[in-house]
């Protein structure tokens, strides 16, 4: 099929990403954007959530408005085939965030039981505060006994056959006597998600509502339970994330380091690469391979999670992370799992890069695969490392571009970090936010999605809540987003209204707040408890609210899902695919104000959702009796 080749100013809004796309055309590599316009038109009955093809009486599409068409084999209509294939969205989002969440129980395990070299306890304190919240007497007990007791406890989670999950008891009680009245209290974090799946198989869940509750009450055990554990645990094991100086954009690949790019989302393997590469033995064989040192860059969430804690340069978001192969100055590509496009391979093999798989859960074509565990970490992280070094010389010098400077940006507000900055305690926040210096908080994540100019969206709203006095905080996809475009330094208070200016000013921080990679929005759901419990009131009730641009993946529908069944409304980019139901449609948009206290918003223009985000602050501090500035 003959298709358009669209302009890279029209792809991407980043000039490092309209350079590579440049350089990928000219060398005739296949990318994201390239792919997308193959697909030709989109299927409706798809776009609508009216396709399912969960059975072999099927598949079925159906046309709600065709008196012949507007059933599935089974019976079904469009409610149920729409609710099914939301509920099945978010339990693999779900599943994807709690099974990172397991991945770091079972390093902590290992601690426990001296079976690692490479991992240890960065943060006893920590480990200390959570043995407490979990009811384990760690008084005179060591670390890793300590240890011991938790991962068990937290294992005991996923499955648990209690009432709730332990951490759900971290929101305020308001919020948790809601999710009692309309039955979405998480139990087991597996055990929601198995419910799903049961729940969608023909025959057996068929009432809309009830599959869109246990849609809420999978991702709260997401939200608060399968991720919130994946931060808690990487805090402990890698160390709480401080106010650190870094950089971003393919401008942090070095010409004449050895780059090695990490990808994915769960930092075990990566912290190791980066034990690896202090190594004196492999900086001596870097030299001796003609490079002057080892640069490692993050792109994605475990690039957020190694970018938070050891100041590690970001490269790049989803939509870059081909494009930072197209440099041809990649010696190594090393992933973990999630978000990691099954086409990298095929670039990697484009140039002389070399890429690794790491997990039993993860393969790739293209990819070496050298299983990490708990037990071997460290040995194969060096074994890695020495690979990509002996990948310099292959460098092609003739083909490799890295295209502009770096741009410098302050990463690592942790809670803990914020709680510092603003003198012990959240209350100076409180204040600025009654005196109507700063209006609210908006969370903005997620992704990126060639649907949609790359970047554009993100650098829009967040631009104009903060000349709003918003402050944002941001994970994921989009912290890298705004990073790239200068909004991460002390100096761009400068672009903020003028109360948010002055007191990004007097705090020494930027007017976005680097808050981590996407199971660390988790940070934000105890922020928004710990603020809602000092006013004594909801989360719902708060000047706050989330916001998902650029949105792809059934992770950010089950992030998008516990926000709002958490009390934030949330403000989506792309539509999900449940317009074929009008019930749905009318219970996200507007029903679930009833249920949860917020809903959900659409709106695919940028100047728009910032209008619409900015107007639900305020009338948020109407409802508090703060002044508002609603017309
Ligand atoms: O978990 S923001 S594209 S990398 S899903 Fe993926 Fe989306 Fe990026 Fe991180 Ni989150
Ligand atoms: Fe068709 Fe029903 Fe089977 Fe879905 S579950 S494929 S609607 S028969």
């Amino acid at each position: 099929m003959k298709t358009e080749v669209l302009k890279a100013k029209e792809l991407t809004v980043t000039t490092d990403g309209q350079a590579m796309i440049e350089k990928a055309r000219k060398e005739s590599v296949e990318l994201v954007w390239d792919r997308y316009q193959t697909q030709a038109k989109h299927c409706t009955f798809c776009e609508a959530g009216l396709s399912c093809r969960i059975c072999m009486m099927g598949p079925c599409r159906i046309n709600p408005k065709d008196p012949q068409g507007k059933k599935g084999v089974c019976g079904a209509d469009a409610d149920i085939i729409v609710a099914r294939n939301f509920l099945r969205m978010v339990a693999t989002g779900a599943a994807s965030h709690s099974d990172h969440g397991r991945d770091l129980i079972e390093v902590l395990k290992a601690i426990g039981e001296g079976k690692t070299i490479g991992y240890s306890i960065r943060e006893p304190e920590k480990l200390r505060s959570l043995a407490e919240e979990y009811g384990i007497e760690y008084k005179g007990k060591g670390d890793l006994e300590i240890a011991r007791n938790l991962a068990h406890l937290m294992e005991e989670d996923f499955g648990t056959r209690l009432d709730s999950i332990k951490m759900a008891k971290r929101a305020p009680v308001k919020r948790f006597e809601i999710w009692k009245k309309f039955g979405v209290v998480p139990r087991g974090i597996d055990r929601e998600t198995s419910e799903s799946l049961h729940r969608t198989h023909m025959g057996v869940d068929n009432d809309w509502v009830s599959l869109l509750l246990q849609g809420a009450r999978n991702a709260l055990a997401d939200g608060w339970g399968g991720s919130m554990i994946g931060t808690d645990l990487s805090d402990i094991i890698f160390g709480i994330p401080t106010p650190k100086e870094s950089e971003v954009n393919l401008g942090v690949l070095k010409h004449d380091e050895v780059n090695i790019i990490l990808h994915g989302h769960n930092p075990v393997v990566s912290e190791m690469i980066f034990n690896a590469a202090q190594n004196p033995r492999l900086l001596a064989l870097a030299k001796e391979n003609g490079a002057s040192g080892i640069n490692l860059a993050g792109v994605c969430c475990t690039g957020n999670e190694v970018l938070m804690r050891k100041g590690i340069p970001m490269a790049g978001n989803h939509l870059m992370t081909e494009l930072a192969l197209v440099t041809g100055a990649v010696e190594a590509l090393i992933v973990d799992y999630q978000c990691i496009m099954p086409s990298l391979g095929k670039v990697a093999q484009c140039y002389h890069t070399k890429m690794f798989s790491t997990s039993p859960k993860a393969k790739f074509p293209g990819a070496e695969h050298v299983e990490i565990t708990p037990e071997n970490a460290l040995e194969k992280a060096e074994y890695l490392v020495e690979t990509a070094i002996k990948n310099f010389p292959n460098r092609i010098k003739e083909r490799v571009s890295i295209p502009e400077k770096p741009v410098k940006q302050l990463t690592g507000f942790s809670i803990e970090a914020i709680v510092k900055a603003l003198g012990g305690t959240i209350t100076p926040l409180i204040d600025v936010i009654k005196a109507g210096k700063i209006r609210g908080a908006v969370g903005v994540v997620g992704c990126n999605n060639p649907r949609i100019k790359h970047d554009n969206a993100h650098r829009i709203i967040v631009r104009k809540l903060i000349a709003n006095d918003i402050l944002v905080v941001d994970t994921g996809c989009v912290s890298v987003a705004t990073a790239k475009d200068g909004l991460k330094v002390i100096d761009a208070a400068q672009l903020a209204g003028i109360g948010l200016m002055e007191i990004c000013n007097a705090l020494g921080i930027p007017p976005v707040l680097h808050m981590g990679s996407c199971v660390d929005n988790s940070r934000i759901m105890v922020l928004a408890s710990a603020l809602a419990n000092y006013l004594g009131t909801d989360i719902s009730d708060l000047p706050i609210a989330a916001s998902a641009p650029e949105w792809y993946s059934e992770k950010a529908v089950t992030i998008a899902l516990y926000a709002v069944a958490s009390g934030i409304t949330t403000f989506l980019g792309p539509t999900p695919p449940v317009t074929g139901s009008k019930n749905i449609v009318e219970m996200a948009l507007n029903g679930l104000e009833n249920v949860f206290g917020a809903r959900f918003v659409v709106e695919a223009d940028p100047e728009k959702a910032a209008d619409l985000i900015i107007n639900h602050i305020e009338s948020k501090r109407a409802k508090l009796g703060l002044d508002s500035r609603i017309k």
